[in-house]
């Protein structure tokens, strides 16, 4: 299929019904809905489809950087690029195939970003839904021949929720943040949940790798599984930030929430021919 701008998108449905599409531009999987249709994944209705924006909403990928480095745009290239699809992917890990719909892509990066960042590096994406209608994201970053590298990564993903002031989200206590509102500076979570009553943009350090999201209002939980990502973004823009951000709906704020599965304070150093792998997988079950 095609959106509005004529970029190509990929629909994945499974036998159950659950879908989720997916688009070439930024790799960016912009729909996961249920087997009843509903959507689980936030985007903005000012929303512009075209390079050299990032889709505002759905799960962006950051990378080779999360948030500013250098010359890089502001979370690196990977989602401002056009992505091919990946014929013949290396095979992936067996339990890795359990979804018959599933998608393989590869990044392709432009000269210009080459010369920014002069690594020869490989970015495959697979993205499948399970048998459950779980959506699972499996990157595979590769140095192919090149001197060492380093990169961050974020999934930036933009859950739909009912109501901010009734959502809380459980796996982060104890943990160490830094804080985006005050110059990266280092706490740490007192609360046991987190919950929202003003703007919030922090990466919570060595999270464990369940992170559960309560929507009160609309009796589900999402769930987030990760491997080889250690960090977890939060963010909410809040009344203000929601005004300044020219494809986000002043009022949109209340209805999404950003729970990122990322590597972000310690970047991920590739050897020749080494190969990273990050793996998430969201889930959604009903909860009083
Ligand atoms: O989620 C962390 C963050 O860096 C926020 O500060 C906010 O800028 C958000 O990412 C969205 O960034 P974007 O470049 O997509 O507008």
């Amino acid at each position: 299929t095609k959106d509005r701008n004529g970029t190509d998108q990929i629909l994945l449905q499974n036998p159950r019904g659950a879908s989720a599409r997916v688009s070439l531009h930024g790799g960016q999987v912009l729909s996961w809905r249920t087997d009843r249709g509903e959507e689980l994944l936030f985007t903005s209705s000012k929303a512009i489809l075209k390079p050299p924006y990032a889709v505002r909403g759905g799960i962006p990928i950051c990378f080779p950087q999360f948030g500013q480095r250098g010359s890089l745009e502001q979370h690196g290239f990977a989602r401002n690029r056009t992505w091919i699809i990946d014929e013949n992917p290396p095979p992936l890990h067996p339990n890795d195939n359990n979804g018959k719909a599933f998608i393989d892509l590869l990044l392709k990066p432009l000269e210009d970003d080459l010369k920014i960042w002069p690594h020869s590096f490989e970015f495959r994406l697979r993205v499948y839904l399970t048998a459950d209608g779980n959506l699972s994201l499996i990157s595979r970053i590769r140095n192919i021949n090149c001197k060492p590298f380093s990169f961050s990564i974020a999934y930036h993903t933009y859950f739909s929720i009912s109501d901010i002031s009734e959502v809380r989200v459980e796996g982060l206590e104890t943990l160490d943040y830094l804080d985006n509102l005050c110059q990266r500076e280092r706490f740490t979570e007192q609360g046991d949940a987190l919950t929202f009553e003003s703007e919030v943009d922090r990466v919570y350090l060595g999270s464990r790798d369940v992170i559960a999201i309560f929507d009160h209002e609309r009796k589900r939980a999402f769930f987030i599984r990760k491997e080889g990502l250690p960090d977890v973004g939060v963010w909410n823009p809040w009344v203000k930030k929601s005004k300044a951000i020219v494809d986000f709906g002043d009022e949109e704020y209340k209805q999404m929430l950003c729970v990122n599965g990322a590597a972000v304070e310690k970047p991920i150093t590739l050897k020749t021919g080494e190969e990273w792998t990050g793996r998430l997988e969201l889930s959604v079950v009903p909860s009083s």
